[in-house]
């Protein structure tokens, strides 16, 4: 019995993501937001720039949130059920600053072949107009992959500043969700999002991406985690649960992590950026 409606699925299917699905509680994100800030504050470099990746690694808090039943069904109605937890990001936008996401396909640079998988973002604060909330290019994961520019922009969050062009903003549609909500986007999809022009921070935490088991890497290395069913295609290297915020050989887990996933960002690019 798929967990997702068939509203939702159609959704999915024509407009290339579902939003907003209800998955963590408010007190369940207000911890998530604690422990950001404990690691901030406790290890002030720990989530800079390459480090904002693989968080759920070295932190209980993130690994119960990328095991939350309620992901993890909507997940499986998309992706079947054999699912692994290959990556996990954090986009936090401050106020103050000039943090943008320009429009991109998530497919485009990331290596992960078939498209069986689903992004899922998590909103931790809010998100919405004011705060830089993502919007999305309706129907756009229905054509190819396009020709992305690479800007490079030092207030772009993403890699190399990855953009498609000439967006159509009509037919963009923003993603407004309460924190503990979620939406989950497909490989394809064109999606982007503007500055944060609230006084507060805008975070979400993203699951990029839970993966099929038949899913490969196909530009480099990649530390997966089960989350339901089983892997008999073994094509990645599988790294134990968090059971401790920050011990020893989780943080050093995570930093070979973000070393192979900073080859397969930059693969092919003459340069590299600060994430
Ligand atoms: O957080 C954002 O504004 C953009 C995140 C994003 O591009 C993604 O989750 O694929």
């Amino acid at each position: 019995m798929p967990f997702l409606t068939p509203d939702q699925i159609s959704q999915y299917k024509d407009e290339g993501y579902i939003a907003p699905i209800d998955a963590l509680s408010k007190e369940e994100a207000i911890e998530v937001r604690e422990e950001i800030e404990l690691i901030e504050k406790k290890w002030p470099n720990e989530l800079e720039g390459l480090g904002r990746n693989y968080i759920h690694l070295i932190s209980p808090v993130f690994d119960k949130v990328c095991n939350n039943t309620k992901i993890l069904d909507a997940v499986e109605s998309l992706i079947g059920k054999n699912i692994l937890i290959c990556g996990t990001t954090l986009f936090v936008k401050n106020p103050n600053e000039k943090g943008f996401v320009s429009f991109h396909q998530d497919a485009k640079y990331i290596g992960l072949e078939p498209h069986n998988w689903v992004t899922a973002w998590v909103a931790i604060t809010d998100a919405n107009e004011e705060n830089g909330c993502m919007r999305m290019w309706s129907g756009s994961h229905k054509n190819d992959l396009q020709y992305h520019n690479q800007k490079f922009d030092e207030n772009n969050l993403l890699t190399r500043g990855q953009t498609v062009e000439n967006v159509p903003m009509n037919e963009t549609k923003p993603v407004i969700l309460k924190a503990g909500q979620i939406s989950l986007h497909h490989p394809k999809v064109v999606h982007g999002s503007g500055l944060n022009k609230s006084n507060d921070r805008r975070i979400g935490f993203v699951i990029q991406s839970y993966i099929g088991t038949n899913v490969e890497q196909v530009l480099g290395k990649m530390y997966v985690q089960q989350a339901r069913g089983d892997d008999t295609f073994k094509y990645h290297e599988h790294v134990a649960r968090a059971n401790e915020l920050m011990n020893q050989e989780s943080t050093q887990i995570k930093k070979k992590a973000n070393e192979e996933l900073s080859k397969i960002f930059y693969s092919g690019s003459s340069k590299i950026g600060k994430y």
